[in-house]
C-alpha cells in the first residue's frame, strides 16, 4: 500500500558542548534537506517555549532554583511533550533535525554530585530512538575562541569538562565524530553525506526506542 512504501523521515540528532556549533550545523542541514525535497524539521531541545519549557528557561537564566533531580525529570519531561509529534512526523515522512537531546540530558544531569548515568537514562528510556548521532568534537580552547560563555547556568569551564566525560561514556560505535574546528561547509557537507548515507540504509524500518 502507499503508506508501507512510503519511506519515513529520519531521526538526526548533533550533540556536543556548548559553541561546537550544533545550531548552525542543524539549521543549515534542515535548509539543504528541505531545498533537494526531503521535508525536514529542526527541533531544539530545551523547546523554550511551552510550559515545562520557561520553567527550564527560568532555571537556566538562574531566575529560580529547583532541585536538581525535578530539573533532570522536566527536561526530559520537555522531551516527552514533544514525542507524539516527532512519532508522527517520522511517520509522515518527515526528518526531524534535533539539536541536542537525551544524550545533553544525561550527559549534564550526571556532571552534578550524586548522580549517576544509570539514574540519568531513567526518563529518556522509551523515547524515539536516534538513527544518527553526530557528535561535533571541540577543544576547549577553539570554543574558547568562539566567544565567552555566557550567563548561563552550566556555562562554566570545569561543568564543561565533566560534561565532556560523560559524552564520551555515552558514544555507541555508530556515532559520528565530527571535527568542529573546521569551516562551517566543511563541516556542513560531511553532515550531509552520513544522513544521505544513513536514509538509504533505513527505508522502512520502524522507529526503535531509547535504552530498551
Ligand atoms: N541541557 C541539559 O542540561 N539537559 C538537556 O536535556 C538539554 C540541555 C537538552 C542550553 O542548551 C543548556 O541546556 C545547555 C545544556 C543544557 N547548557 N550548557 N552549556 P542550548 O542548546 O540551548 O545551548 P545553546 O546555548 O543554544 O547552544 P550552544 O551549545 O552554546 O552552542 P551551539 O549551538 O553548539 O553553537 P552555535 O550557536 O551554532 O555556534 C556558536 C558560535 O560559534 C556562533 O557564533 C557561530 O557563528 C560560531 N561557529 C559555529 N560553527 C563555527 C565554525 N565551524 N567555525 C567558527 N565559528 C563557528
Ligand atoms: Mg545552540
Amino acid at each position: 500500500s502507499e503508506t508501507e512504501s512510503k519511506q519515513r523521515g529520519l531521526l538526526i540528532v548533533i550533540e556536543g558542548l556548548d559553541k561546537a556549533g550544533k545550531s548552525t550545523q542543524c539549521k543549515l542541514l534542515t535548509k539543504s534537506l528541505n531545498a533537494i525535497n526531503i521535508p525536514s524539521k529542526y527541533l531544539h531541545f530545551p523547546m523554550r517555549t511551552t510550559a515545562v519549557g520557561k520553567i527550564i528557561d527560568d532555571y537556566l537564566n538562574k531566575r529560580i532554583e529547583l532541585h536538581d533531580s525535578a530539573v533532570h525529570l522536566l527536561f526530559s519531561a520537555n522531551r516527552w511533550e514533544y514525542e507524539a509529534e516527532m512519532i508522527s512526523d517520522m511517520k509522515s515522512g518527515v526528518t526531524l533535525v534535533v539539536d541536542r537531546y537525551s544524550y545533553s540530558g544525561v550527559a549534564f544531569t550526571a556532571a552534578k554530585p550524586g548522580f549517576s548515568i544509570d539514574w540519568c537514562r531513567g526518563p529518556e528510556i522509551g523515547l524515539p530512538r536516534p538513527d544518527l548521532v553526530i557528535f561535533l568534537s571541540l577543544s576547549q580552547d577553539v570554543a574558547a575562541g568562539r566567544g565567552d560563555f555566557g550567563e548561563e547556568r552550566y556555562e562554566v569551564d570545569t561543568f564543561q569538562k565533566k560534561v565532556l566525560s560523560n559524552f564520551k561514556q555515552l558514544i555507541e560505535p555508530e556515532w559520528k565524530i565530527l571535527d568542529a574546528s573546521r569551516p562551517i561547509k566543511a563541516i556542513q557537507k560531511d553532515i550531509k553525506e552520513q544522513v544521505l548515507e544513513v536514509m538509504n540504509e533505513i527505508g522502512e524500518c520502524v522507529i526503535e526506542r531509547l535504552w530498551t
